[in-house]
């Protein structure tokens, strides 16, 4: 099977599975496990923050920071497509008593401050009151879009001029950092707070990371544990991180790479529209609606011919590149994708690899 639902599906390499297994371990309930306490010390250098701590997904990672930095009846600013608003299980209303405030980016998913500004409460007493605001880089539902570094700047440097926090769901903050060849420390640095995913285009097996200050950390270690998030003897999960974060960033421009690879081939397929100026990491998005089949359906059939690739909605499909998907893998999806859609041309994938070169 070609499995391009998700960066989430990669397996263990070679090296995270031993130092896996020989991974120095202890209590981290008692902040006692090395390797735990390694990683977050790296983590914490790495986006540029005094501390960073270890949890188990990137859904706990936002929700503990929506947790600590508001009071219940506060409103959370998001953005309509956002993961943190969509898909985890409103949250934010049932753990921390916020409701969120979504606002409808243009098409790439950026929320600037000027959108922003207008959606904030007055402070009359009786207002729910802003208590957050909440960014995403990249976007996932715009097909991985990156933010633009002084769109996020301002936003921070505005809300900061107002008492209000901004937390990064930078669960691919580290595809934004490649695609803009940019450290991913002056990405996080307007932020209060970032989570990012070991998980995802790291290809760690399990794990997120939340980083602050030393306060916002120390608040995050009391919520993690309230939602059941301490893990004991977790250095065996944080010694496949400690790899993922030292030496998956550089591979990341290879999927994206790919990524680009499968949008401008697609593009090409009769019925079908990528809009490649949104394909800037290793996201495609594709709508599917003219080959005449919904996105359900097309996915079903794909899945017949051995490639796996999740829906959206009734029209789009979503391809993730990640590095356990080759470029000859892409090529196998692509050649699946052209023979499930009627009338399309049958496409030599590896032909148009090899004109690309
Ligand atoms: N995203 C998953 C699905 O849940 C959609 C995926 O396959 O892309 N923030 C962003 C931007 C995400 O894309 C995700 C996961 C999360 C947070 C949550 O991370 P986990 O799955 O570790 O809880």
């Amino acid at each position: 099977m070609v499995d391009l639902r998700s960066d989430t599906v990669t397996r263990p390499t070679a090296e995270m599975r031993q130092a896996m297994a020989e991974a120095e371990v202890g209590d981290d309930v008692y902040r006692e496990d090395p390797t735990v306490n390694r990683l977050e010390q790296r983590a914490a250098e790495i986006l540029g923050k005094q501390a960073a701590l270890f949890v188990p997904s990137g859904t706990m990672g936002n929700q503990i920071a929506v947790k600590a930095h508001t009071e219940p009846g506060q409103e959370v600013i998001c953005e309509q497509h956002s993961h943190i608003y969509n898909y985890e299980m409103g949250m934010m209303a049932a753990f921390s008593g916020c409701h969120a405030h979504p606002i409808t980016a243009a098409a790439g998913g950026i929320l600037r401050w000027d959108q922003i500004r207008e959606r904030l409460r007055p402070g009359i007493y009786y207002y729910s009151r802003t208590g957050l605001i909440t960014l995403e880089n990249t976007h996932n539902m715009a097909g991985g879009t990156v933010c633009p570094p002084e769109t996020a700047q301002e936003t921070c440097r505005r809300a900061r001029e107002l008492g209000l926090p901004v937390h990064l769901d930078g669960a691919r903050i580290f595809n934004a950092a490649t695609a803009l060849g940019r450290p991913v420390a002056e990405l996080a640095a307007p932020f209060d707070s970032v989570m990012f995913c070991l998980s995802k285009g790291l290809g760690a097996p399990v794990g997120s990371l939340v980083a602050g200050s030393r306060a916002f950390i120390d608040r995050a270690l009391r919520i993690r544990k309230m939602l059941g998030g301490g893990m004991r003897q977790a250095g065996v999960l944080a010694a496949a991180g400690l790899i993922a974060l030292e030496k998956h960033p550089a591979k990341l421009i290879e999927d994206h790479r790919n990524a680009r690879f499968l949008a401008e081939t697609l593009a090409r397929l009769p019925g079908l529209r990528v809009d490649l100026v949104r394909v800037q990491t290793n996201i495609v998005i594709v709508d599917v609606s003219g080959s005449g089949l919904g996105a359900a359906e097309f996915s079903q059939r794909l899945k017949s011919l051995g490639v796996l690739i999740n829906p959206i909605d009734d029209r789009q499909l979503r391809l993730v590149t990640h590095s356990d998907a080759s470029r000859q893998d892409c090529q196998q999806a692509l050649s699946a994708i052209a023979e499930v859609t009627p009338g399309a041309v049958a496409v030599d994938a590896a032909a148009l690899a090899q004109q690309r070169r």
